[in-house]
């Protein structure tokens, strides 16, 4: 079994590129859920349903979330209405998000992510990375504020001094995530944000030490191309961390867990730096700008894994 790590966006295309060079009965995937947030009354899971949208294979290309050819006109009703309308839900996601506020009534985030995602078909394993609450909370220079208010409403704009999980100090990983790390073949992190996408998986109580202790070898794919980020605000957020926005800053972010890391060719004059630190580093062409593309760096991100496992922990 192979297992993902993931946020949204960047790693919904990693995901689909993975179901197109193995089984996805074969493939399970740990969803960040530090996004979380009520909209309208309703439970929105964003990573949750980009995953779930892109292994059902009806994810939006234009938007990178919510569903292909949805239309709002809920939205601009609720907007009429005097609701917040900056969080944008479509008419069709707008079902998932109803369907899973239902289900949480009598069912765990487990067990409604899993319904929804079987009833569209899906054979991966999505599992977010707890059943419990933890809310990613970015402190900024206009006060603290929560990811999706950063992200969509001040579209990222406005400068970060720090963030935190809240809540994570208390919850527990979901049924099944531990042993998805300790009994994989290969452990992947996909290309997310690593501060708000794959941070808050690995501030959930057991999951760092899940990822130092498996045996399965473990593989990062480095979201940060030519010193930037390939969408979104990583760059500026792992500033905020003291890490250098570069391969090497993605290296020492997992570097107490990570074997390889799979950067992008034009980020080979950085081998020396992430090397040094215990790293090993493949390169591969890391822009998913094409379904071939995608599966060809999911391909070499598990090609880059076997090798460790044959020549053993290089940690
Ligand atoms: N991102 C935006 O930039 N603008 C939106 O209005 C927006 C709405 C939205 C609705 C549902 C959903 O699942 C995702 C949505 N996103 C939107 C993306 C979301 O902020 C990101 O997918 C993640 O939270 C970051 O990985």
């Amino acid at each position: 079994m192979i297992t993902v790590l993931t946020g949204g966006t960047g790693g919904a295309k990693f995901v689909q590129g993975l179901v197109r060079v193995r089984p996805p009965e074969e493939v399970t995937v740990i969803v960040n859920t530090g996004d979380d947030l009520a909209c309208w009354g309703l439970h929105v899971s964003p990573d949750l349903d980009s995953i779930t949208y892109a292994l059902a294979g009806v994810l939006s290309r234009e938007r990178g979330w919510g569903v292909d050819g949805d239309t709002f006109s809920c939205l601009e009703r609720m907007r009429q209405l005097g609701a917040p309308a900056w969080f944008q839900l479509g008419d069709r996601d707008l079902a998932t998000h109803l369907r899973r506020t239902a289900l949480l009534h009598s069912r765990t985030l487990t067990e409604a992510t899993a319904e929804i995602a079987a009833t569209m078909g899906v054979k991966a394993r999505i599992l977010p990375m707890s059943n419990d609450r933890v809310e990613t909370r970015v402190l900024t220079t206009q006060g603290e504020m929560s990811f999706q208010e950063y992200f969509v409403r001040e579209r990222y704009r406005v400068p970060v001094k720090g963030v935190r999980f809240a809540g994570a100090e208390r919850v527990q990983p979901a049924p099944g995530v531990i042993e998805a790390i300790r009994d994989a073949e290969a452990v992947l992190i996909a290309p997310s944000n690593p501060v708000t996408s794959i941070g808050p998986i690995l501030s959930v109580p057991g999951i760092r030490q899940a990822l130092r202790e498996t045996r399965a070898p473990v593989a990062a794919v480095s979201p940060i191309v030519g010193g930037a980020a390939v969408s979104g605000p990583a760059g500026e957020l792992m500033k905020t961390q003291g890490l250098p926005v570069s391969i090497a800053g993605v290296a020492q972010a997992y570097q107490d867990f990570l074997d390889v890391l799979i950067a992008d060719q034009r980020d080979r004059t950085y081998a020396g730096e992430v090397e040094n630190s215990g790293v090993q580093v493949a390169f591969a062409n890391t822009i998913m700008d094409s379904d071939p593309a995608k599966a060809e760096l999911a391909g070499a991100a598990l090609a880059a894994v076997m090798p460790a496992r044959a020549a053993g922990r290089t940690r």
